[in-house]
């Protein structure tokens, strides 16, 4: 049995680039990701995602202009945690991306995505958010470099 932790993780788009932030602390410090976190006691997830989005770059998002693209689940090798993280994707907001204490945003063209500087699976699952597909996939780690097994497929809905 897993004692499952619900995350949030956020992309701005637009028609040739991405936002990413470079993670200045904690979990995934030094990578590049979307904007997100957990989703705290008494919270929707989307309340989350737009919360962590502003804390995070100084963005605002209205819930019905972010859509949830994707579902992940991470478990790793000797631990009872399974992060369940829900990935969303927005290109109509209010505000500049902005660095905060947590994250340096910068866009990045979808040719020129840094992955050697992002999570092992990122590779794995962003060709189906490049394609506007919807995705599922569960990655079961050792440590935080090594993917022992996953597992990736496209939804027809979330
Ligand atoms: P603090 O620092 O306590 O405010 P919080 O912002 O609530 O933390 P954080 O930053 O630890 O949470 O959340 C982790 C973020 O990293 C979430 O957006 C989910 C994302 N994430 C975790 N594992 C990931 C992975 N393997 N691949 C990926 N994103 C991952 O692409
Ligand atoms: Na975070
Ligand atoms: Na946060």
């Amino acid at each position: 049995m897993y004692l499952r932790k619900i995350y949030t993780l956020v992309f701005l788009r637009n028609e040739t680039q991405i936002l990413l932030g470079l993670k200045k602390r904690g979990f995934g410090l030094n990578k590049w990701n979307g904007f997100g976190g957990k989703v705290e006691h008494n919270e929707s997830i989307i309340d989350a995602a737009i919360r962590e989005l502003r804390e995070e770059c100084c963005v605002d998002v209205n819930k019905s202009d972010l859509k949830n693209i994707g579902h992940l689940e991470f478990t790793f090798e000797g631990e009872s945690i399974l992060m369940d993280v829900r990935v969303f994707s927005a290109s109509v907001y209010e505000g500049v991306p902005t660095e905060t204490e947590e994250m340096a945003p910068k866009w990045f063209k979808y040719e020129e995505i840094p992955f050697d500087d992002m999570w092992p699976d990122d590779r794995i699952w962003f060709p189906y958010l490049l394609k506007n597909k919807l995705f599922y996939g569960i990655f079961h780690y050792k440590g935080y470099d090594t993917i022992l097994n996953y597992e990736v497929k496209e939804l027809k809905c979330m």
